[in-house]
């Protein structure tokens, strides 16, 4: 399964194509809505999220609630298009016009020096349209897809917030994924903690008013996935090293790490590795989970466990120094409109890429024709590694 994602920030539309799900499997609008409504919320976000209404448009691949087999294409209008149809239309500009709201001055933290740099864009609006966070709207579409697979074989996966500005949510190993699902979902930070999430809607507002921006730490949580998927055959048949790389490419990540991640440089062997039991019940499972459900690349059985380290957005209200490209003039680099936090939305986004990932190796390991006989596989192969 692999997927591209086509559209401008302030264009006409975010365009999707999925390649590679079996047919028969069941889907409508609402599992995909739902996400993309998801990414919307969250407290600190700008006032770009008053104007657009994500809603998908599926044009292809699925009839009557089913998968057809053939490629998924789902289309998310930018309702914001219509206030920049001169900037963003198609058409060569007439001889006797100027091209408008032309970009020379690059934001530090952006793509836009460095893309004008590789593509010869003397105009950085060629860059930053497609390097925006709007992007993220159609990466959801693309997950949400992979999700209902996901959840169409018994697997949940859930994104929220674990630190926003340096406040930390408590750890709450013990609650099940369908409490992560609606804790998460009733919070305006999607903080597991509630205490944490007030400060650290504080720290928003603070931000805001600073006229600056704050970043965070995203965790996603998986249950239900089989033992086994993913490989150590290869480099990149790594699951671990897949989602990693997912993680890393959404925009303004910076880390990630698997269960204890980082820590495990500061512990003995005794205290990270995870030790094996077997119960009729279970078949084989960990006393503990420090590795986050993975060992050489593939699952574990036990609940993933990946965190993505968000960096404040470069947008800022308060001016950074910069070069304008045409004068190499310093100038102070300020703009019109931002999110002063985007963790929250950031967490569903993780979710989504993540999502993609799981799905795409359970695809790559089990019959991917039609959905019937995948999950007739996956079940059987869950019954085997129980008692193997
Ligand atoms: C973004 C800047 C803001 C955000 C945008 C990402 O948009 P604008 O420049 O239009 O105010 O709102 O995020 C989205 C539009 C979205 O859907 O998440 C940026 O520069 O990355």
């Amino acid at each position: 399964m692999r997927y591209l994602t086509a559209g401008e920030s302030h264009g006409k539309q975010q365009t999707t194509i999925v390649e590679g799900l079996p047919a028969k499997m069941p889907i409508t609008k609402e599992d995909i809505n739902d996400s993309l409504l998801r990414r919307q919320k969250g407290h600190g976000r700008g006032k770009r999220m008053q104007i657009e209404k994500d809603l998908v448009d599926i044009v292809g691949g699925i009839r009557h609630g089913y998968t057809l087999g053939s490629p998924i294409a789902l289309v998310v209008h930018n309702d914001d298009f219509k206030h920049w149809l001169d900037v963003m239309g198609e058409d060569p500009v007439p001889e006797d016009q100027n091209v408008r709201r032309v970009v020379t001055r690059p934001r530090p933290g952006h793509a836009d020096l460095n893309g004008a740099l590789k593509y010869g864009h003397r105009d950085m609006r060629n860059i930053l349209e497609r390097s925006s966070a709007r992007e993220t709207t159609a990466r959801v579409a693309a997950g949400a897809v992979a999700k209902t697979l996901l959840k169409n074989l018994g697997i949940n996966i859930v994104g929220y917030v674990k630190e926003i500005a340096g406040i930390k949510a408590e750890e709450r190993d013990n609650l099940s994924i369908q409490e992560r699902i609606k804790i998460s979902e009733d919070s305006p930070v999607r903080s597991l903690d509630e205490v944490a999430g007030q400060k650290m809607m504080d720290a928003i507002d603070q931000a805001k008013k600073d006229g600056d921006s704050i970043g965070g730490v995203c965790e996603v949580y998986i249950e239900g996935m089989p033992a086994g998927i993913g490989s150590y055959v290869h480099y990149d048949r790594k699951l671990d090293g897949r989602i990693a790389g997912a993680v890393q490419s959404i925009n303004a990540f910076k880390g990630v790490e698997f269960g204890i991640g980082f820590e495990a440089a500061r512990k003995n062997g005794s205290e990270v590795h995870d030790e094996i039991l077997w119960s009729e019940e279970r078949g084989y499972y960990r006393r503990t989970n420090r590795l986050g459900g993975f060992e050489g690349g593939m699952t574990t059985g036990m609940p993933i466990v990946v965190k993505g380290v968000m960096k404040p957005i470069p947008t800022l209200y308060k001016p950074l120094k910069s070069v304008d490209i045409e004068s190499k003039e310093p100038f102070s680099a300020s703009i019109e409109r931002s999110d002063s936090c985007a963790v929250p939305a950031a967490a569903v986004v993780m979710e989504h890429v993540v999502a993609f990932e799981l799905a795409k190796a359970i695809l790559e390991q089990f019959p991917n024709d039609q959905f019937p006989k995948l999950k007739q596989a996956v079940d059987q192969y869950r019954e085997e590694i129980r008692s193997f």
